[in-house]
């Protein structure tokens, strides 16, 4: 037989399994992300141009939505991309300062709310290439220097909400009759998403937004058209109709009040602002930032960090700056944020949180103690206990306890007199087998009892009830005066304790609101105090850092021996407000 023949006859029979896609496992494909723990994100659009102004009036909410804010008619709006010539763009430089973070994917506007593409489009000649003086593609050249640099390429895409096109969703200013969704997903989605997935070598993930009516054969159809292209692309967590996606994206800026079980992300601002806005300065700070990154990974979720770049193209100094502050501590530290998972306890210690990968936990201190530290309710034998910060690892001394009276566990660390670090330091405890924590709500080192809303059970005239509480813990819509909480504890030392009842604020960042005025009633260990909501003293919150705390003491209770005791908490009248109850927690605290 002839050669050719031969390589024919096998090129048939094995061909189908040489070319045949790889089928891809859901933990293959999040797996980057899930080692990642942070990114950034970029808004850059042609709303960098007006920066928050138009006309002469500033518009005081998001940068990128200066169009509908302003109604902009899409004629005068276009005429910015005859201006857009950003110049002192520098891809490098883009990713040195995500790689200066720590951060390990960068997540880009490819085409927001307004329509404009920032890539060379065939589907829509609105686009950097086409419509503007600079005439570069700049999703090429971040992509491009992204894989020269390892660093994860994912593109936003808005794919309901275009005010540019009659028949996108949300421009009622120019067009106010029917539209033909499905038209603009066929002409301008589609085609738009296959040029991303294609022209940009492997996209990380493509990151939808804001889905608005978008119904579920719509949605599945722009899954299906990912996965066709590029099986390993992950998708976000807005896609819409109610069809599942890769993982879940919280809401801008929320950080949730416990450990999520699976994949999830925050998206947040470094301002106020997603896209540049010459007037926001109101930049979080290094250290707030360090903090919720621990924060987030200790609750099992991804940090998406945005930065804003200026119609020249620059990313503002003050993120640059910011951003590489947090570098710093990453530099150091990135071992307990990369690669782990959530906390194995299902509450938040004033003294900080705890990240996790097998054999070791990782214990982020906020508030260095001044006198011994203690870590409750471990069953696990710890090996060794550490500074991550110091290389040579020397061990501190520690102490495990068990109280059989309680059936509780406790970790006594001797910690040096001085924190390493201002901001969180980090102590490694090397535990035996997998980590394994009590269950039951216990007192901590310095006494107090926390009795969060999220830990407690339900009832409703002696039947289970349904309560629900927001991402930040706070009650939802809490009007039921027939509703009751009702929590049981460890008390290890007898004594009095002051009653702190905290509330959350609620609603948007811009305008978080609040109400008081509710009347509730405590029972606990055969004593009841009553005592009316108010704003007493309010409290910066750390964990979200847009809704304050705010606390009302509620009386005090005596613990006359150590034991397990019940507290109930019910509401016995309600102000009428829209708001209802937005309870958080209850904390004990001894009295002195
Ligand atoms: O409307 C957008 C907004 O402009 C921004 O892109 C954020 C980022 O998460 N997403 C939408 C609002 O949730």
């Amino acid at each position: 037989m002839k050669k050719s023949i031969i390589f024919f006859a096998l090129l048939i029979s094995i061909g189908p399994v040489l070319f045949a896609q790889k089928t891809i496992t859901q933990d293959e494909r999040m797996q980057w992300w899930r080692d990642a723990r942070f990114g950034m994100f970029i808004h850059w659009g042609l709303y960098a141009i007006p920066a928050g102004e138009w006309k002469g009036k500033e518009y005081p909410q998001i940068g990128e939505w200066i169009m509908k804010n302003a109604k902009i008619p899409v004629v005068e709006y276009e005429e910015l991309a005859k201006q857009f010539n950003p110049v002192k763009f520098d891809a490098r430089a883009f990713v040195a300062t995500a790689k200066n973070a720590g951060m390990k994917y960068i997540t880009i506007t490819s085409k927001h709310h307004d329509g404009f593409a920032m890539f060379k489009s065939n589907a829509s000649k609105y686009n950097i290439a086409d419509a503007t003086p600079y005439g570069k593609d700049v999703i090429k050249a971040l992509s491009e220097e992204c894989q020269k640099q390892n660093m994860k390429m994912c593109f936003y895409y808005s794919q309901s909400r275009d005010w540019h096109e009659p028949n996108g969703l949300d421009n009622d200013w120019d067009f106010p009759k029917e539209r033909n969704f499905q038209k603009y997903l066929d002409e301008k989605v589609k085609p738009q998403l296959t040029e991303l997935l294609t022209n940009y070598g492997p996209v990380g993930m493509i990151w939808f937004d804001t889905p608005l009516d978008i119904s579920k054969e719509q949605a599945q159809s722009l899954k299906d058209l990912v996965r066709k292209l590029q099986p390993e692309c992950i998708i976000s967590g807005r896609l819409g109709g109610g069809v599942e996606t890769d993982y879940m994206s919280t809401g801008d800026n929320v950080i949730p009040a416990t450990v999520i079980p699976g994949d999830w992300e925050v998206p947040a601002t470094l301002n106020n602002t997603w896209g540049f806005k010459k007037n926001d300065h109101n930049w979080k700070s290094p250290e707030v930032l360090t903090r919720l990154l621990f924060d987030i990974s200790a609750k099992g979720g991804n940090y998406l960090l945005n930065v804003g770049p200026t119609s020249e193209g620059l990313i503002p100094q003050e993120s640059v700056d910011i951003l590489a502050k947090v570098g710093d501590w990453m530099k150091i530290n990135n071992e307990c944020i990369y690669g782990t998972k959530a906390s194995p306890y299902n509450i938040e210690f004033k003294w900080g949180n705890i990240t996790r990968k097998p054999g070791k936990l990782y214990l982020g201190i906020l508030n260095w103690p001044t006198t011994g530290f203690y870590l409750e309710g471990l069953k696990n034998k710890v090996k060794k206990v550490y500074l991550l910060a110091d290389k040579g690892q020397k061990a501190l001394p520690f102490k495990e306890t068990f109280d059989k009276i309680n059936d509780h566990h406790r970790l006594k660390i001797e910690l040096p007199k001085q924190a390493p670090d201002k901001v969180i330091s980090v102590v490694v405890v090397e535990i035996e087998g997998p980590a394994s924590v009590e269950t039951a709500i216990c007192q901590q080192a310095d006494k107090s009892i926390l009795l969060p809303g999220l830990s407690a059970v339900a009832q409703k005239e002696g039947q289970p009830a349904e309560l629900k509480f927001t991402a930040r813990g706070g009650g939802a819509d809490w009007r039921d005066a027939t509703i009751s909480l009702t929590w049981n504890f460890k008390v290890e030392k007898a004594g009095t304790y002051q009653i702190d009842l905290v509330t959350t604020e609620t609603g948007s960042h811009g305008t978080p609101v609040w109400q008081g005025g509710q009347k509730v009633k405590i029972s606990c260990a055969g004593q009841e105090q009553e005592t009316t909501i108010t704003d007493e003293r309010r409290e910066y919150n750390q964990r979200s850092q847009y809704w304050k705390l705010i606390h009302t003491s509620g009386g005090k209770i005596k613990f006359d021996k150590p034991g397990t005791y019940d507290l109930s908490l019910i509401q016995k009248s309600f102000t009428e407000n829209k708001i209802g109850f937005t309870f958080k927690e209850i904390s004990l605290n001894p009295v002195k």
